[in-house]
């Protein structure tokens, strides 16, 4: 199953895709249909450290030590998550809405390591299209993305078909799109709750948002969620959600603002 090489597109012998499977139960007919009301395209990569910007005084950045020796922070479109103090389904009121960010609305001068509540609003009830694309490309690594809440429909898996392309970009995804070369098979496509992107390839699944809330949507690297390759997926409004129950646990920020220099104060 899920072999690593992405070679999805002819007929093998040694292994299965999960686009070669079929679904056993029927799948709404909605989803199928040619265009989805929303297409969120997903590329995701590494940014790369050099280990003295980790050591500029008054920051505090993320970042993991890769077997390689590399210090890495993830990006999903761009923007590296951050997890918001307390949760948004239950105390989204004390939460300062400049957390929140998407591709489409990146605060401003956030620099290649930009970090923020990554969170993607899609209305209730819509058919959705999500286009993983894999930017990272370290071989023999295939990023397996999980999304809670939902299962989803896997229709399209695979590399580019451009055999000049050495890498696929989120560019050359959106290209391949446009010229309809981001083929997408609708015969009964399997539903999945997690599903490996291939190295170098990309993945197209769809779901319909009939399950209001915030829901995470992240790498299952542990190592990749603590840098950030996650995002939540919002579907609906506080309308579509019922009320916090009575007596509901709450948190808050128990990490201590970060002093900015101006602040400091020089005691000689
Ligand atoms: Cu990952």
């Amino acid at each position: 199953m899920n072999p690593l090489d992405a070679i999805c597109n002819k007929p093998r012998k040694d292994a299965v895709c999960v686009s070669q499977l079929r679904n056993a139960k029927k799948v709404d007919q909605a989803i199928l249909q040619e265009r989805p009301d929303v297409k969120i395209f997903l590329p995701f990569r590494f940014l790369f450290y050099k280990p003295q910007e980790l050591f500029v005084p008054h920051t505090y950045n993320k970042f993991l030590v890769a077997p390689g020796g590399d210090h890495v922070i993830s990006l999903i479109d761009e923007i590296s998550f951050s997890f918001p103090p307390s949760p948004p389904l239950s105390q989204l009121d004390e939460l300062d809405q400049d957390l929140f960010c998407n591709g489409d609305n990146r605060p401003i001068n956030c620099g290649a390591n930009c970090q923020c509540t990554h969170m993607v609003d899609i209305p209730y009830n819509a058919i959705v299209e999500v286009v993983l694309v894999d930017e990272v490309q370290s071989p023999n690594l295939s990023h397996p993305f999980h999304l809670h809440g939902y299962s989803f429909n896997v229709v399209g898996i695979g590399r580019s078909p451009d055999q000049n392309v050495k890498k696929i970009n989120l560019k050359h995804a959106l290209d391949l799109d446009r010229r309809g070369l981001l083929h997408r098979q609708f015969n009964l496509p399997p539903a999945k709750d997690t599903i490996a992107v291939p190295n170098n390839g990309y993945v197209i699944f769809r779901f319909r948002a009939d399950n209001p809330g915030y829901w995470l949507f992240h790498c299952h690297f542990l190592f990749h969620i603590v840098i950030g390759m996650n995002l939540i997926m919002h579907v609906g409004t506080q309308q579509d959600l019922p009320p916090v129950p009575q007596g509901f646990p709450r948190c808050g920020n128990h990490l201590p603002p970060i002093t900015p220099p101006h602040a400091i104060h020089d005691y000689k």
